[in-house]
């Protein structure tokens, strides 16, 4: 570590800097932050992208008493360094480490936790009323990316914040990227700003060469202000913020210091809501995120002086067999579409995209709009696929209900990341997907154990007409070695038991198998049935089981509150209630950051985990 960075403790420290040792510690912020995230893994070009930013806020605002929201929070990291730790940061996403985002346990300077994306002005306009109702006198002030701001809940902020007029400072950082370009009007009006200096250079030469004159000089200066609005229209090509209530500033260069701090002392006192517009670069300062800002986006370990990923060759991942098998899909199947909520590539859609551009929409960071979208387009004899994170498929649940199953239309959900995501943590933790789709009506929710499973259920929900999902996790899709029956005969028994039989949905199926082994060594047998069919479930082969036997284990990656073990236990207790159901899968609480195999490890979801609980279920009914 250097000099100012080690020597720092708190941001009061950096209150007594100038500008130019400012400029000094973003370069060593940036040596720390590259150093720490190459071996942690982590949001990278974000963060590279905000150090003068973070540096000027904390330059201008006290954390401890002003609130400061970071949309998302991926790009807080900066802001962690300066606020106290600085000497935990190798601890990153690590089990039982710091959060990868802003956390209010973690940190009085952190005043909201965030992770979903589009809130932060929402959330400050919250903030900013209570303050005033409160008569107390502080600042709120929001950073938001100009990818977050394509999700709508950043107009239903602007739209309320705007025209409240309560004070609070809304910073539009603003790189032209999502997670790769951003897409939309809003985002092609955002350019235009950006190209429209020349606008603000006239605006304050109007009012300096005017006011010039004596006596009537602000007089003419007044009317010439309408002038100005006029020239506003023409220029700038639609006042957006303004017109919504907010003082508009910039746009301003986010990486000068001087500048950033200058424009954010005057919105400190501004009586009304402001927007600062600033231009950063994503990934700054580190040439290999200057030129892949998408890679670095989100980073696992990788070698920093070549920028390349330190990973372990791997099989494919459950996003790549998503992403070849719609690829060859759309070649035999026209009507074949595809939608993604600003996660091209995370969903592995990306060869799709290249492939078929006139087939691959990219909404944004607009869960919502994704879906009643496909709703059209199912509506009009297409066969959308709407690829989206679990955890994100959360904010869209009721377009899934009313505008998709109401109508049973024939929309695919590809929900990827479902279960536990591991350094990403609580925010990012798809857990809840089986209970909030599995009561919907029509909606048929399938759960593959590995890849092959995945391609077939995907050409099965292709031939059928009615909203299907179907969830799988992070990470390798490894095959097992026993081919898969058809999807449409329903569960598949994967190994005979006796009295015990385990219903294993989607990559619990792996565990399931190992655990039953671990537990046939010590002459325990159990049997295992890989369960594919969530919603409508196969009763018949559930009642089957259930007849020739004693107890009956479910596991899923999921909660089990609401989730497939309630509806296996469901069918159980109506038929044999005599029959001991016993659920694993994740207790009811937002499950905390660390590895997978770790957090499956310490919940005892892995499969010895697993064993060791049948071993004890066994004991205690003994
Ligand atoms: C509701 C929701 N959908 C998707 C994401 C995934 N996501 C995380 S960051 C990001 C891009 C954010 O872009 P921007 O706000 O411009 O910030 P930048 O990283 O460019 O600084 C996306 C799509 C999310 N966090 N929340």
């Amino acid at each position: 570590m250097t000099k100012r960075l080690e020597n720092m403790n708190l941001p009061d420290d950096i209150r007594q800097m100038d500008t130019d040792e400012m400029e000094l510690l973003a370069v060593e912020l940036r040596e720390f932050l590259l150093t720490h995230v190459s071996e942690t893994g982590g949001h990278l070009a974000s963060n590279l992208g905000v150090v003068e930013l973070t540096l000027a806020l904390h330059k201008v605002f006290d954390t401890s008493n002003d609130r400061l929201i970071w949309d998302v929070g991926h790009q807080s990291y900066i802001h962690k360094i300066l606020t106290g730790r600085r000497d935990i940061f190798n601890t990153l996403r690590q089990l039982d480490g710091i959060s990868g985002f802003p956390k209010r346990a973690e940190s009085i300077h952190d005043a909201f936790d965030t992770g979903h994306s589009s809130n932060s002005i929402s959330a400050a306009h919250g903030m900013a009323v209570a303050r005033d109702l409160k008569h107390e006198d502080h600042n709120v002030i929001a950073v938001i990316g100009d990818g977050a701001l394509t999700g709508g809940e950043a107009y239903e902020g602007l739209n309320n914040l705007g025209d409240s007029k309560s004070r609070a400072i809304i910073i539009l950082n603003d790189n032209g990227m999502s997670i790769r370009a951003n897409t939309g009007g809003i985002s092609q009006h955002l350019s235009k700003l950006r190209v429209s200096r020349k606008y603000y250079a006239f605006k304050g030469g109007l009012k300096r060469t005017v006011k010039k004159v004596p006596a009537i000089g602000s007089g003419i200066y007044y009317g010439a202000s309408k002038m100005r609005d006029i020239l506003k229209y023409a220029l700038v090509d639609g006042v957006f913020f303004e017109e919504l209530g907010f003082t508009y500033i910039g746009p301003i260069d986010g990486h000068n210091i001087e500048a950033l701090t200058e424009n954010l002392e005057a919105a400190k006192h501004s009586e009304k809501p402001c927007v600062i517009h600033i231009i950063t670069q994503k990934g700054k300062g580190y040439r290999n995120a200057e030129n892949n800002p998408g890679v670095f986006h989100g980073t696992g370990p990788f070698d920093k002086t070549t920028g390349l990923a330190i990973k372990k060759p791997g099989c494919r991942t459950f996003s790549d067999v998503f992403g070849s098998k719609m690829t060859q899909l759309a070649a035999k199947e026209p009507r074949l579409t595809a939608v993604s909520a600003a996660m091209i590539d995370g969903v592995g859609l990306h060869e799709f995209a290249e492939r078929y551009p006139d087939r691959m929409f990219d909404a944004g960071i607009a869960e919502q709009h994704a879906v009643s979208f496909a709703a059209g387009l199912a509506a009009s004899g297409l066969k959308p696929v709407v690829a989206i994170y679990s955890t994100f498929m959360q904010r869209a649940y009721d377009q899934i209900s009313q505008d998709v199953c109401m109508q049973n239309l024939p929309v695919i959900f590809a929900v990827d990341r479902a279960g536990v995501v591991g350094a990403d943590g609580a925010t990012h933790n798809g857990i809840f997907d089986l209970s909030f789709l599995t009561h919907i009506p029509n909606m048929t929710v399938l759960a593959p154990r590995d890849g092959a499973e995945l391609e077939q259920m995907l050409e099965y929900a292709v031939d059928i007409d009615s909203p299907v999902a179907i969830r799988y996790p992070r990470g390798a899709a490894e095959d097992i070695d026993v081919p898969c029956i058809p999807v449409s005969e329903g569960a598949q028994l994967l190994k005979q038991g006796d009295e015990i039989n385990i219903w294993a949905c989607g990559s619990m199926v792996k565990s399931a198998l190992k655990a039953s082994l671990i537990l046939e060594s010590e002459g325990i047998r159990c049997g295992v049935t890989d369960a594919r069919f969530i919603t409508p479930p196969d009763r018949k082969k559930v009642l089957e089981a259930a007849s020739s036997s004693k107890l009956i284990i479910t596991c899923e990656d999921n909660v089990t509150h609401g989730g497939f073990g309630s509806i296996i236990s469901d069918i159980i207790s109506e038929e044999y209630p005599g029959i001991s159901v016993y659920k694993m899968g994740w207790p009811s609480k937002f499950i905390e950051h660390g590895s997978i195999p770790e957090l499956f490890s310490r919940y005892r979801l892995d499969a010895e985990g697993m064993a060791e609980r049948i071993r004890e279920i066994i004991e205690r009914k003994a």
